[in-house]
């Protein structure tokens, strides 16, 4: 398989592939994903207060992974991840052993400024992200600056690959977007090597079904 024409931004540090998955098929990813996904909230305590991630989270592969100071226990590859795991690896080239599951329930949810740059993940890794659902902006800024330098609209079966020296010199964000209404999944894969960091989340987290309990 060769790698399907992108957009290459910010000196290549970005390959923005729309339309990877034709919207039939990021339709049907985005439910079944919804569906069969254990979500977990991510509840760990901030200078002795409780908080929860803003997000549900669940980590796939055969990493454990360092993320926001937890450590995340990885689950098994599907059948399904493990497919879309090949489809990324052949239009990122290169091969990935970890992935990080995202829903965004609805606009309220986010991540804020951040670099994928814990030691797991290596010098100048490369991450691919596939989105499915709601389409939400992704904001990307130097590090040590305020104004982003691009901003993107993701959308249902877009692929965006981070690559080179980005995790070093930007920080990317997706913001909270009150008007957003419907969820949005974002799956993330990267390569990790080293010691594995030791897994400590398990006791701070609980497993919520969505959208049945609807509890952020
Ligand atoms: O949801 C996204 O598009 C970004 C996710 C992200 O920032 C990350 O996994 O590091």
């Amino acid at each position: 398989m060769s790698a399907r024409e992108f957009e290459s931004l910010l000196g290549d540090r970005i390959r923005l592939t729309r339309g990877f998955f034709a919207p039939a098929r990021a339709a049907e990813l985005m439910a079944t994903l919804l569906r069969e996904t254990p979500w977990l909230a991510v509840r760990y305590e901030n200078e002795g207060r409780p908080r929860e991630l803003p997000r549900l989270t669940v980590n796939y592969g055969e990493r454990s992974y360092d993320y926001s100071g937890l450590v995340f226990t990885p689950l098994p590859w599907t059948p399904l991840l493990a497919e879309l795991r090949a489809q990324a690896e052949a239009q990122a080239e290169t091969r990935f052993n970890a992935l990080i599951v995202q829903l965004y329930r609805d606009g309220e949810d986010a991540v804020n400024w951040h670099a994928d740059d814990s030691p797991g993940v290596g010098q100048d890794p490369i991450i691919a992200s596939l989105s499915f659902g709601a389409t939400r902006t992704f904001l990307v800024r130097p590090k040590g600056g305020s104004e982003p330098s691009l901003t993107l609209e993701l959308q249902a079966g877009d692929l965006l690959v981070m690559r080179g020296d980005l995790q070093h010199t930007h920080q990317h964000k997706v913001p909270r977007e009150p008007e957003v209404t419907g969820p949005r999944i974002n799956l993330t894969f990267r390569t990790l090597s080293g010691p594995a960091p030791q897994p400590a989340v398990a006791h701070a987290s609980r497993v919520v079904r969505w959208p049945d309990d609807g509890d952020k």
